[in-house]
């Protein structure tokens, strides 16, 4: 069986792994292709398990099932209650697969089983809370301004969703587009990034064990380009909810909208965590680290731009780069590990020639700066964490989206300095505020552009919080009430109550009765 590397690789260890299929119309089919590809544990940098490579005759069937399953009285039929207990059963299905979908995510995308453990165990609330909201998507009933007519609005699902996700958490970025498309009444066509779907596929298995209808979630694994394109572009898809780097999330952006669709986009950022004097500084040092080296710095909400405070500068630095040095990298399967590899060769290339360009542009590597040798980090993609003081807020360094655990340090002197800096972005994801004064804390969340703004924390979400970016970082908002209504239409319903037909050559319109 010929099977290929996510770089396109004949690969001789076919046999000895899992052959994993894809979910379509409730059924566990094959590629049409008949082809595999390999998935790649990042800390081995050797293949574990075979992810079917979809094509564009699979996305159309896919489409199809989400489409028929969207119109099916089976789903469109059912009571939003009875819809909201589907999720909630969900939810308990994951809690009771935490663990093994942890330890699949860890083994496959490289992210850590310490942070895997919790974030696994925390999914299933975001079933819970759309789940219990399903039942609670009402319309208005409106005082219109005529006499003899009653208007009341419908919320009602958009269709066929689109859900595109990343390698950097498949499960947590895929749970943020279902739970709410799925309790608005939406059906969905999940597509996992090429180097992260196994999580994906086993998850799909819980669908069905919930008791989805068939056809309501399918999951079609492959290539941006060869599946990706085909389900933006496809005329049966209503919506599409996308998390990924703002350059594709720009060509998805206008793929979508030759066909006018509805589009939510997460895209990355360049956050700016912000230390004032005043600040507990040792708490700060603590938010600095979680900002920059948790997720090895592979998280959309990554603090790659730490931002200091003069009079506190030289003190702050010395203290982080004290708590950095003790960093433990290694195996990210064992609980003790604090820096685990990067996901992808392609990714840990882009974070070298990123190290790269910063000394070349003259920021001074403080620490780090280079590929991990260390013995525990065996074959792995590592990079050792890395800190550039130095650095000025014009430099790439300073500008661009590393995604890996690269910080720069930029000292400021005042508050408007401060939000200069910060808002000199293009991006907008969000921000971090280290203060004991209320007044900072206030006039900075006013002032900093980006869509979460954390004071004396950081890296933190939750079900019920609206998250998602201000300019480059994206369009709509995840999680919380706001995100129900990324997957829902209005319709405005107009009803007569008195027959007398006013003159039918003009329009209805106020005082005209
Ligand atoms: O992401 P892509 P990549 C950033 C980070 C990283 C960069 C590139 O800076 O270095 O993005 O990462 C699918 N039509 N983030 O290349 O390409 C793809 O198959 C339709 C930030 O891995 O954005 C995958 O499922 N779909 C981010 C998804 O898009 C396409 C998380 C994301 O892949 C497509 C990850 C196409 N033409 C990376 N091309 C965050 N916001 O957290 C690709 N895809």
């Amino acid at each position: 069986m010929a099977t290929t590397t996510q770089a396109g690789v004949t690969s001789a260890h076919a046999g000895e792994m899992k052959k994993h299929k894809m979910l379509i119309g409730g059924k566990w089919v094959e590629p049409s292709t008949g082809n595999w590809f390999e998935s790649v544990n990042p800390y081995t940098a050797k293949p574990w398990a075979l992810i079917p490579r979809g094509a564009s005759e699979d996305i159309n069937r896919a489409v199809a099932a989400a489409k028929k399953a969207f119109y099916d009285p089976a789903w469109r039929n059912m009571s939003a209650t009875a819809r909201g207990h589907l999720l909630r059963k969900l939810a308990d299905l994951i809690a009771g697969e935490a663990e093994r979908l942890g330890q699949i995510e860890t083994t496959d995308n490289g992210k850590l089983i310490a942070e895997m453990g919790g974030q696994v165990k925390y999914i299933p609330q975001w079933f819970h809370y759309f789940g219990g909201l399903a039942d609670k998507i009402e319309g208005r009933v409106i005082p219109i301004d005529k006499p003899g007519v009653f208007n009341f609005t419908r919320e009602e699902p958009v269709g066929v969703v689109a859900a595109i996700t990343p390698w950097n958490s498949p499960l947590l970025l895929a749970t943020w587009k279902l739970a709410p498309a799925l309790a608005a009444g939406n059906t969905v066509v999940w597509k996992p990034s090429e180097f992260a779907s196994v999580s994906a596929l086993e998850f799909g298995e819980l669908f069905e064990r919930a008791g989805f209808p068939p056809g309501v979630v399918n999951i079609v694994a492959g290539f941006g380009t060869e599946v990706g394109e085909t389900l933006v572009t496809h005329k049966d898809v209503a919506k599409v909810a996308f998390t990924g780097g703002d350059k594709t999330g720009e060509h998805v952006y206008s793929m979508a909208a030759r066909g006018l669709k509805r589009v939510t986009l997460e895209l990355g950022g360049k956050s700016a965590n912000i230390v004032f004097d005043d600040a507990e500084l040792d708490e700060a040092v603590k938010g600095a680290i979680s900002g920059i080296f948790a997720a090895t710095g592979q998280t959309c909400i990554a603090g790659s731009r730490l931002l200091l405070h003069r009079p506190i500068y030289d003190q702050f630095v010395e203290k982080l780069l004290a708590m950095a040095r003790t960093a433990k990298m290694g195996n990210p399967i064992d609980p003790n590990t604090q820096v685990g590899p990067i996901t992808t060769q392609p990714q840990y290339q882009k974070v070298l020639d990123y190290i790269r360009i910063a000394k070349e542009e003259g920021a001074t590597c403080q620490l780090g700066g280079g590929p991990a040798k260390r013995p525990e980090c065996g074959n792995g993609w590592f990079v050792e964490p890395t800190i550039f003081t130095g650095v000025k807020p014009n430099m790439r360094i300073a500008q661009e989206e590393v995604f890996g655990p690269v910080l720069s340090i930029i000292p400021f002197d005042d508050e408007e300095e401060a939000t200069r800096i910060a808002n000199d972005s293009m991006y907008g994801l969000s921000a971090g505020v280290w203060t004991t004064s209320i007044r900072r804390a206030l006039m900075m969340s006013e002032r900093l552009e980006a869509g979460t703004v954390w004071v004396n924390t950081y890296r933190a979400v939750s079900y019920m919080s609206p998250f998602g970016g201000y300019k480059r970082s994206g369009i709509g908002r995840e999680s919380g009430m706001e995100a129900i209504r990324e997957y829902l239409q209005t319709k405005s319903v107009w009803i007569d109550t008195v027959g007398n037909a006013p003159n039918p050559f003009i329009m209805r319109m106020g005082g005209q009765g």
